[in-house]
C-alpha cells in the first residue's frame, strides 16, 4: 500500500515538506540499523481528533533509545506537542504517527557513539493494517519458519528498527506462501508474535496472551485489551503457550497499535473455532472502537490535538 502523503514531516525541531525530509546515506541507521521508533494512532472522535495512550507510547520510546544509550535531544513534552502540532499542520482528521530516533550522519563503524541522534515525526493516513475486511472476516496466518529473536541477542521490549529485519522474515515468508501474516515463535517453540501484532487466544471464555519473557514486543494495545477484559469480567492469563493451542483454541485474534483488534481465522489451515470472528473478539473490538471512534473515554486514554 503505497503511501497516503501528507504535506510537512517534522525533523529536529522544524516542519519540512514531504518531499524534503531526507537523510544522508551514509547516515548511521542506514547501515547498522541504528533506529528506535513509535506507530501511534489519532482517531476521528465527535470531539475532535484525539491521540491513543499518547504518554504510554513516549514512555516506551524514551526506554527503547534508553536500552540502546540514545539520548532524545528533545522532552517527552516536546515530543507530544510536535506530533499534534504535526497532525494539526497536516489537516489531519485521523492518521498514524510514526515517531523515529535514529542516528544520523557523522562516520561509520559500528561504534554509533560518534554519529547524532536525530528524530523525526511523521503523520499520515493509513488504513485498516491487514486488509479492509479483516476487522470483521479475520486473516488466515501461518506459523513461521522463522522464530522471534532471543533474549539477549535483540531486546524483544524495545521498538528497534532493527528487530523488524526479524518481521519482514516473518512477513515475506507469510505472503509468499498466500497468508496475510506470520507468527513467530520463541527461540524455544512456545508462542510469542505476528511480525508487527501481539497475539490473544480464548479458550472457554478466557484469554490467554503470551508472557514478556516469550520475546514480545510489550504492546500497549495488548495492556489495553488486558484492562478492558479484567473490566468486562473476562478473566486474563499471560502465560507460555504451545503451538497447538493456536489451532485448538475457540478464538484467536491480534492487537497492535495498526491492526487494532484483528481476528485470525486459520493458522497452517486449519479453522480457529468458527472460521469467523469470535463473540468474544467482537465486544472487546466493540468496547475498543467505542473509546477511539466514540470518545467513550472512561480512561483518559485518548488526548486531544
Ligand atoms: N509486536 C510487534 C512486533 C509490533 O511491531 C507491534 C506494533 C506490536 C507487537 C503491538 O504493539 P502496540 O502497537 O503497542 O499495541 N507494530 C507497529 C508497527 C507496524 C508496522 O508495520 O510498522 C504498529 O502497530 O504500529
Amino acid at each position: 500500500m503505497a503511501f497516503k502523503e501528507a504535506d510537512y514531516i517534522w525533523m529536529n525541531g522544524e516542519f519540512v515538506p514531504w518531499k524534503d525530509a531526507k537523510i544522508h546515506v551514509l547516515s548511521h541507521v542506514v547501515h547498522y540499523g541504528t533506529s528506535v521508533f513509535e506507530g501511534i494512532r489519532a482517531y476521528k472522535t465527535p470531539k475532535g481528533t484525539a491521540i491513543f495512550r499518547l504518554p504510554e507510547h513516549i514512555k516506551r520510546l524514551f526506554n527503547s533509545a534508553k536500552i540502546y544509550r540514545m539520548e532524545i535531544p528533545f522532552t517527552p513534552d516536546e515530543l507530544a506537542n510536535a506530533m499534534k502540532e504535526a497532525i494539526r499542520k497536516n489537516e489531519l482528521e485521523s492518521c498514524y504517527i510514526r515517531p523515529l530516533v535514529y542516528r544520523g550522519y557523522n562516520s561509520l563503524g559500528v561504534n554509533p557513539f560518534p554519529c547524532p541522534v536525530e528524530v523525526s515525526i511523521a503523520v499520515w493516513e493509513w488504513g485498516k493494517y491487514l486488509g479492509p475486511e479483516a476487522l470483521e472476516k479475520g486473516v488466515d496466518v501461518k506459523i513461521s519458519t522463522w522464530n522471534r529473536m532471543a533474549p539477549n541477542t535483540f531486546p524483544a521490549t524495545a521498538k528497534a528498527g532493527a528487530n523488524y529485519m526479524n518481521s519482514q522474515l516473518v512477513k515475506m515468508e507469510a505472503i509468499l506462501d498466500n497468508y496475510v501474516e506470520g507468527i513467530a515463535l520463541d527461540i524455544n517453540g512456545w508462542v510469542s508474535e505476528g511480525s508487527g501484532e501481539n497475539l490473544f487466544l480464548v479458550i472457554d471464555g478466557k484469554l490467554y496472551t503470551p508472557p514478556l519473557g516469550a520475546s514480545i514486543l510489550a504492546g500497549i494495545t495488548r495492556d489495553t485489551v488486558v484492562k478492558l477484559a479484567e473490566e468486562m469480567g473476562i478473566e486474563v492469563t499471560k502465560m507460555m503457550i504451545p503451538r497447538e493451542f493456536l489451532y485448538t483454541c475457540d478464538e484467536l485474534f491480534f492487537t497492535g497499535s495498526a491492526a487494532e483488534i484483528t481476528p485470525i481465522s486459520s493458522v497452517d489451515k486449519i479453522t480457529v473455532g468458527s472460521g469467523k470472528r469470535g463473540p468474544i473478539t467482537e465486544r472487546l473490538q466493540k468496547k475498543f472502537f467505542d473509546i477511539v471512534e466514540n470518545g467513550n473515554d472512561p480512561y483518559g486514554w485518548l488526548q486531544y490535538v
